[in-house]
């Protein structure tokens, strides 16, 4: 983590305007300087806490603008969804290839973000070679092999790794994965021992999937946690990988997460993504902003977790749909890059006070939550309707007023009289509660500073259809016309 990304965020402005208007009202002459809207970022959120939010990148999507923009913003951990795995770096025996992982390490380097090591030694994506080996002590030699290079060669860059990954089955055995046939019991604790060798700064963790409740696997790692630190095996955290599913967050989460903690290792989330059955309607939206809540607001309470990282960014990318078919929009964007509702839910979990409260079925109807006022002036939205018994059409128009071109806009609004979108157009449209959030289409996401785009929807009301007092684009509150 940079010394930046441990600063809270600045949150007290008004002081810097106090002093410009002492300065002119005595005659000076000052440039004012040009404030940049306080965007809350997840990031931002993150750091507030001392943790990090971290995204499996895939470095090829970074050639696209709003893939990118997400990255470089919103996240300050990095972990490589594919390129540092065994296959990837070392494809023949004791030949090493980093071109993929370098990248990686390179982008969280130049964006000032950490970079997570994801994985040294798994089941899966390791190179066919490795499959040739019979004797248990030539596979322990390889691996050590293995890890004394791959570690050794991002020693300094990563702060952590997944150790092992893995490693267990549902009912608490060990996976009869090659390492555990040909090795043996002792094929995890000689990974962790080769990787302190290889990097002795990076934490060493062991990941898995389905351990986010108190079950059999969970507490295999935890008996395996205590036993390495009764004997002196290093060991430094636990990932949890978080594949979840929607509307099944472990109630026990944030126990589970405490009772590794009190082992004395730090734990983390490591590959958060919540699916369901495409495509998603808004109640399911709202469920999954719900359950990502849950799940970061577990990692805030409970000091010794790191943070969260989620399993990609755009459900357009996401492994889900390719393993389970019929599911997806398991991420916090969806596939046209639009911010879902997940996103309110991950930045509550963190602390943040945008958005609204997600409607369950036990609270009833919805309650209007805090908002985050950005400055305001750096934007202008004029708001029209036409109205009948129980439907409406509004038309929107929103203007460049700040001092730099918009690329990509997410406006938000809170209807207080109870309306329903519909249906929109030139714009994707969402609705969770109360909470509007109508994010630009493929073409009209850029605005020139002056410039204005406009768009509309139909809506139903309840007989009051009381037009929206407050905006917020890109986070930043608008003047409203
Ligand atoms: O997201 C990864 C996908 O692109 C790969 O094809 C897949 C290969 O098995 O691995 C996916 O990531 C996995 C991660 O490395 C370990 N935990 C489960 C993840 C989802 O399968």
């Amino acid at each position: 983590m940079t010394d930046d990304s441990k600063r809270p965020p600045r949150r007290h402005r008004r002081p810097l305007l106090a002093a410009a208007a002492v300065l002119l009202a005595s005659g000076a002459a000052i440039a004012i300087p040009q404030l940049a809207a306080a965007a809350t970022t997840l990031q931002s959120l993150a750091a507030a806490k001392g943790k990090t939010v971290g995204f499996a990148l895939t470095s090829s999507y970074l050639s696209e603008p709003a893939y990118k923009n997400i990255a470089d913003t919103e996240f300050n951990l990095v972990v490589a969804e594919n390129a540092m795995k065994w296959s990837e770096t070392e494809p023949s025996r004791n030949s090493f290839s980093y071109a993929a992982g370098d990248a990686v390490a390179d982008y969280a380097a130049s964006g000032g973000k950490e970079l997570y090591g994801h994985t040294l030694v798994w089941h899966q994506q390791y190179p066919g070679w490795v499959d040739g080996i019979s004797s248990g002590t030539d596979l322990l030699a390889a691996m050590r092999n293995h890890i004394t290079n791959v570690a050794g060669h991002y020693a300094g860059q990563v702060v952590a790794w997944d150790v092992v990954n893995e490693a267990f089955e549902d009912n608490g055995s060990r996976r009869q994965s090659i390492f555990q046939q040909r090795i043996g019991n002792s094929y995890i604790e000689e990974a962790f021992r080769a990787a302190r060798a290889a990097d002795p700064a990076a934490k060493l963790c062991i990941n898995d999937y389905s351990t986010d409740a108190i079950n059999a696997k969970s507490t295999a790692i935890y008996n395996l946690v205590q036993d390495f630190k009764a004997r002196g095996v290093p060991i430094d955290c636990v990932g949890f990988q978080a594949h979840l599913i929607l509307g099944q967050v472990p109630s026990d989460l944030q126990a589970n997460l405490q009772r590794f903690a009190n082992l004395g290792v730090d734990v983390r989330i490591t590959e958060l993504d919540v699916r369901l059955p495409t495509p998603a309607d808004a109640s399911e939206l709202a469920t999954q902003r719900s359950d990502y809540q849950k799940v970061f607001t577990a990692c805030t309470n409970v000091a010794r977790c790191t943070g969260v990282t989620v399993w990609g960014i755009t459900d357009r990318y996401s492994w889900v749909p390719d393993v389970f078919p019929g599911y997806g929009a398991a991420l916090i964007w969806d596939d046209n890059y639009a911010r879902k509702p997940a996103y309110d839910g991950a930045a509550a979990g963190f602390g943040g006070t945008v958005g609204t409260p997600t409607p369950t079925a036990t609270t009833g109807s919805p309650t209007p939550g805090p908002t985050t006022p950005g400055p305001s002036g750096g934007c202008a939205v004029t708001y029209g309707v036409n109205q009948w018994n129980t439907g409406f059409t509004a038309n929107v128009t929103v203007r460049n007023a700040g001092g730099s071109a918009i690329n990509g806009w997410t406006l938000r609004w809170a209807y207080t009289g109870g309306q329903t979108v519909t249906q929109s157009w030139s714009s994707s449209v969402t609705q969770s509660g109360a909470e509007v959030t109508a994010t630009n289409a493929a073409w009209n996401g850029s605005i020139p500073v002056g410039g204005s785009t406009s768009f509309g929807f139909n809506g139903t009301h309840g007989g009051a259809n009381p037009a929206p007092t407050a905006f917020t684009l890109n986070g930043a509150a608008c003047a409203v016309s």
